[in-house]
């Protein structure tokens, strides 16, 4: 556990979609439209009631889908939360730094947790799973920018890591901060 100001930033290992908290963020595609991992998950879990808003937002203000390091906020359906936050993470390049994009990630999640008013906020390890990025990487990306970024209301800040080499990278980044 580290706290950075008002904002308490804890580590569990797990499956997102069982947690309970205001906001979700979910790792997803521009296409708004689900796919496998997180995304999967969530939408499995929390019911057709999401999908059904993304696809209102895709006829809406998203027609050409959400661009890369941005953020929107749906229901969460039948999961244990108020709001589910889509963001669309970088895919990896070896070839090219996308790291401002997978901050721009949690950054904008934040924001929009804080516009809705959320006091807890959970985040998966965005990019590191379908979009290949190295896990000690996404880790300290993703402690660095929420510890730089997170306001209030929000008051925890709970990364759910599906395993336990997950887990351990966030740890140390987190160790490293402090
Ligand atoms: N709870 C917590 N973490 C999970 C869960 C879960 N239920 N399931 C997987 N992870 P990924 P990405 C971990 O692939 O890399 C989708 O098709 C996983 O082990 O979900 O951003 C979207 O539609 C990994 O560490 O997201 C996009 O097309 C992390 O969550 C694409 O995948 C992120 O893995 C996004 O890829």
């Amino acid at each position: 556990m580290r706290t950075s100001s008002a904002v308490t930033v804890t580590l569990v290992r797990g499956d997102i979609t069982r947690q309970s908290v205001d906001a979700v963020v979910n790792a997803a595609n521009s296409s708004l439209l689900g796919g496998g991992g997180v995304d999967g998950a969530i939408h499995r879990r929390g019911g057709p009631e999401i999908l059904a808003a993304c696809r209102e937002l895709r006829a809406s203000k998203y027609g050409k889908g959400l661009r890369t390091g941005q953020a929107v906020a749906t229901t969460a359906g039948k999961l244990d939360a108020r709001w589910v936050v889509h963001t669309v993470g970088p895919v990896w390049s070896s070839a090219e730094d996308r790291s401002a994009l997978l901050e721009s990630c949690y950054r904008e999640a934040l924001r929009v947790a804080v516009e809705l008013g959320a006091r807890t906020i959970a985040f998966p390890a965005i990019s590191t799973g379908i979009y290949g990025w190295p896990m000690d990487d996404g880790a300290r990306i993703a402690v660095r920018t929420v510890l730089a970024e997170a306001a209030a209301p929000v008051e925890e800040v709970r990364f759910v890591l599906f395993d336990a080499h997950a887990y351990v990278e966030f740890e140390e980044a987190l160790a490293a901060q402090a």
